[in-house]
């Protein structure tokens, strides 16, 4: 029996929220990432931060200048009730969004929330659950309190692991009734690639990080999911438990046996290892290897082995953007994706930004997640990035998203037909926002458009893309007919 597909879209807060410093909120990771032209080779500073660039960060918000996309967002914060209201109008089953750490506590070791923190998503559960939407909540999606890098060394310390565990457990105690599915961490794998987003680590100033910390700041992330799913579980076991990566499709390049091993090896690392971890509860035997190969240390202890076995999640998860091709060889073109680079594929196309468009990959991997854990799937993110074009009659025309979108959701029927047991899809940057990789509004996702620019210029009002329409109609016709059709 083909379960009943929820419908949905998603934002981030720091992606979104903007009022970086209001109602008590404490400076994260994200509000001091600058703004650099992707013409200029100059993006990874914006997404690899070294100790220079967070000083020079604060120094600008001290001083109130500066050009730091993630403090403003899309004004969501201002906008609530109208943003909440349009996604009513589009009839979407469920909303995912995060909870911003540092706006429930500021420096994020507190032991008592921010009152008005509190207030604020309040509010927001409160629209979400008024409008009929479920929720899928992020507790952290890359935005760590800047004191716990500062003070900690981000997740290389074990004690953020209480301070995290502290955090969740205010969450659902204040609104575990209204959390219908949750992630503890967005892209957990992302630590690997985006150490200062998906670790909080900072980049040492004249080489590389050290490999250790990455890999014991994933190892302790891993650790305070397992603590959440066995605090949840006490405090609100109806809320559904899941595990996130960002799913790397990858292919070997040619077929020479060792771009086939290495597409294994790759795998293994960057997407397989957190999900062996968290749904199926186990230390791969894979990571030895991997750790003596690249002289890592990490501290696993006895206890931490039988939290994952004790408490892996109850659904995967995984953002799909692009495919990746891999070769060990010098040959093919470099091209961009999301997190890793990879070389060119032939047979697909791709975005502005170099990432391939290749639907089928959303088959192969709705596959490969079902086929290794057993585990019921919830797409929760995948969305087309952008350069729409508000025209001067105030229409923006995207068939490319929508089309984009026809042929995902083609290949997820096909996936519920190959057996896979699919929740729900849910759109990435279901209003425009600005991007987590390059910091850009320009490249826009949603089918809601915001008047910004790069620069924070615009009105940042809101105006429906033809996609809102395509969208809407499509969810309910769905939910008529029971079936993916257009
Ligand atoms: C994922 C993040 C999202 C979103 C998405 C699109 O890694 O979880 O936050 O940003 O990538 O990437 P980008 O915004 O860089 O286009």
């Amino acid at each position: 029996m083909t379960r009943e597909l929820l419908w949905g879209g998603a934002t981030a807060s720091s992606q979104y929220e903007g009022s970086f410093n209001i109602g008590g909120k404490g400076i994260d990771t994200q509000d001091v990432r600058p703004y650099k032209p992707r013409t200029s080779n100059a993006t990874k500073e914006t997404r690899l931060l070294t100790q220079s660039a967070v000083e020079r960060a604060k120094a600008d918000i001290a001083a109130g200048r500066g050009n730091y996309p993630f403090q403003r967002g899309t004004k969501g914060y201002e906008h609530l009730e109208e943003d909440i209201a349009y996604l009513k109008e589009l009839g979407i089953d469920i909303y995912r969004f995060s909870i911003s750490w540092a706006r429930l506590f500021p420096n994020g070791d507190e032991i008592e929330p921010n009152p008005e923190g509190l207030a604020y998503y309040d509010k927001v559960f409160e629209a979400v659950k008024a409008a009929g939407m479920k929720t899928f909540l992020t507790l952290t999606h890359y935005a760590l309190p800047l004191h716990l890098v500062e003070a900690y060394e981000g997740w290389t310390n074990r004690a953020l692991i209480d301070f995290y565990e502290r955090y969740a457990r205010v969450v659902f105690e204040r609104w575990g009734d209204m959390i219908d599915f949750y992630l503890p961490f967005n892209e957990i794998n992302a630590g690997y690639f985006s150490p200062w987003n998906g670790v909080g680590l900072i980049k040492p100033e004249d080489g590389p990080y050290d490999m250790s910390k990455v890999f014991q700041s994933l190892h302790n992330q891993f650790v305070a999911s397992a603590r959440v799913i066995r605090m949840q579980r006490e405090v609100s076991p109806a809320s559904q438990s899941g595990c996130m990566v960002a799913a790397f499709c990858y292919y070997p390049y040619t077929c020479s046996p060792e771009d086939n091993l290495l597409k294994l090896l790759d795998e293994q690392v960057n997407m397989w290892y957190p999900v062996d971890v968290l749904a199926n509860g186990i230390q791969p035997y894979y990571m030895e290897r991997f750790y003596r190969d690249h002289d890592i240390t990490v501290d696993i202890t006895e206890e931490d082995l039988d939290l994952f076995a004790r408490y892996s999640c109850d659904f995967v998860s995984f953002s799909f953007y692009t495919s990746s091709c891999l070769t060990t060889g010098e040959n093919g073109e470099q091209t961009a994706g999301n997190l890793v680079c990879s070389v060119r594929n032939p047979y697909v196309e791709a975005t502005e930004w170099g990432w391939q468009i290749d639907p089928v990959g959303m088959r192969t991997m709705l596959n490969a997640f079902y086929d290794r854990t057993h585990k019921p799937i919830f797409i929760s993110e995948c969305g087309l990035g952008a350069r729409d074009v508000l025209e001067d009659d105030g229409s923006i025309h995207d068939p490319y998203r929508c089309e984009y979108l026809q042929r995902h959701f083609e290949q997820i029927a096909l996936a519920q037909q190959d057996g896979v047991d699919v929740l729900g899809f849910i759109m990435w940057g279901i209003i425009d926002i600005v991007s987590a990789g390059s910091c850009e509004m320009g490249k826009r996702y949603g089918v809601i458009y915001v008047d910004a620019d790069d620069e924070g210029s615009g009105t940042y009002r809101r105006i429906k893309k033809d996609s809102f329409g395509w969208y809407r109609d499509f969810i309910a016709r769905y939910h008529r007919t029971g079936a993916i059709s257009f």
